[in-house]
């Protein structure tokens, strides 16, 4: 195979978000957040499984620093708790939570590794959910406020501010089916939160470029989305209602173009969309420096005129289907396609031009609990080298034609607590054995280290 090398100054690194890894979940003032009272609830998480302990990242982080050096990561993706910050959501600074944050980024920076913060991976104070949470308009602005309560303390070191991750997992999983915090299943709450989650993000990013913040972006899932049947019009329509509602309604707005005619004759349907007040769409459009993507899997789709299909978008009920993978799948079910992403990484950067872009995750959960560290403590993740070959050269291609793409950051560098799959999921490049908290660098990991010292493949 021919070699493919990546731009000069491509960021490679990895990434993580804190309710996955830190564990600590009563350490120094730390509040409950939404996913702490949704997994100590039977029956959201997989085996009653919590996020208080995780991977103890929170005192064990000087050797996942120090492990990320070994394998040459330039960038670190993390996320910053907000509960820890604001333990009320709303009420004082709490110094303690914000000091393991200058410990975690002084390390980082010891070791040459840039720090690239995500401030909201999920966790929201459930403070703020007992008062709506992302269907009341406060949040929103609470965030904004949050937001320049952790740039005011790591802002003179920390260059790359991101607001939010995947939104649209926040509002549809969290708001619209119920199967994550806060575990809510109504479709007008879910597009509630779609709002003031974009006006979060615009409040948060206006308040940070005044604070001085150099790059501000936000990560979003978006999807190649595809027809079953590329001749059927009723898979088109599918194809249609779902690039509307997972990736328009985001992108368009916080582009500038404001939200979709289409999406919104969609959303009010479900709910008067009075929640979105003149000179929101303003806020939302605040400029960006850098787009996140996070991508996963290609997602096919057929229109069911006859109302039988299946659906997680919010009042899409039984108008369409997400087709079963075809073809070879991860852990998750997931479909592997890497060509999906230079289609979408194309697809972006044609309707969306001038933003440059990251890959702020990509990965793939494999059986690994089933090749635990054999005598001489190696565990061929061959599949996940796989994976990430394949998607890392879907990257390339679409470099060579022509995308701003600026770096890839892998899911993840830890196996950690995947949401509602509990531990059972394992998405590291480096194992963790939960029963005595020991790393172990697979072989995806010693292989993508290699990857970054050649810069290429
Ligand atoms: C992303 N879906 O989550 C998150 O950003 C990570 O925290 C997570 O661990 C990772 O991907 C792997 O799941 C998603 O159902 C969770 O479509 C669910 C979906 C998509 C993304």
């Amino acid at each position: 195979m021919s070699e493919r090398r990546f731009p000069e100054n491509f960021v490679w690194g990895a990434a993580t978000a804190a309710y996955q890894i830190e564990g600590a979940a009563r350490d120094d003032g730390r509040g409950d957040s939404i996913w702490d009272t949704f997994s100590r609830t039977p029956g959201k998480v997989f085996a009653g499984h919590t996020g208080d302990v995780a991977c103890d990242h929170y005192h064990r982080y000087a050797d996942d620093v120090a492990l990320m050096a070994e394998l040459g990561l330039a960038a670190y993706r993390f996320s910053v708790a907000w509960p820890r910050i604001r333990p009320d959501g709303t009420g004082p600074v709490n110094p303690r939570g914000l000091d393991f944050y200058d410990r975690l980024t002084d390390a980082l920076l010891d070791r040459g590794i840039d720090p690239i913060i995500t401030l909201y991976h999920w966790d929201l104070p459930q403070t703020l959910q007992d008062r709506g949470g992302w269907t009341s308009r406060e949040t929103a602005e609470h965030f904004a406020d949050y937001a320049l309560a952790v740039h005011a303390r790591l802002g003179d070191r920390v260059h790359t501010w991101t607001t939010l991750n995947e939104p649209w997992c926040s509002a549809y999983l969290g708001y619209g089916n119920g199967v994550h915090a806060p575990g809510e299943q109504d479709a007008g709450s879910a597009f509630r939160a779609v709002h003031h989650l974009l006006l979060g993000h615009g409040l948060a990013a206006r308040a940070l470029r005044a604070a001085g913040a150099r790059t501000i972006g936000i990560t979003l899932n978006p999807a190649d989305v595809a027809p079953a049947d590329p001749g059927s019009a009723a898979d088109a329509a599918a194809v249609r209602l779902v690039d509307g509602l997972q990736n328009r309604i985001f992108l368009d707005p916080l582009t500038g173009a404001g939200y979709p005619a289409d999406v919104l004759e969609h959303v009010a349907r479900m709910v008067e969309p009075t929640f979105v007040r003149e000179g929101d769409e303003k806020v939302i459009a605040a400029p960006l420096d850098l787009l996140g993507i996070n991508y996963y899997s290609p997602t096919y789709v057929a229109g069911r005129p006859d109302g039988a299909g299946s659906s997680a978008y919010p009042g899409t009920e039984g108008a369409v289907e997400f087709l079963p993978a075809a073809g070879p799948v991860t852990e998750m079910g997931w479909q592997i396609e890497p060509a999906g992403l230079t289609r979408l990484l194309e697809r972006i950067a044609t309707d969306y031009p001038g933003l440059p872009l990251m890959i702020t995750e990509n990965g793939g959960a494999f059986p690994d609990d089933t090749r635990l560290p054999d005598g001489d403590g190696r565990i061929d993740d061959a599949d996940r080298i796989a994976y990430l070959d394949g998607h890392l050269r879907a990257a390339h291609e679409a470099i060579s034609r022509g995308v701003d793409l600026r770096g890839y950051l892998v899911w993840s560098l830890l196996d950690n607590f995947e949401w509602a799959e509990g531990y059972r999921k394992r998405f590291g490049i480096v194992h963790v054995d939960y029963l005595d908290q020991r790393r172990t660098p697979k072989s995806s990991a010693r292989w993508y280290q290699e990857v970054i010292s050649r810069n290429g493949l």
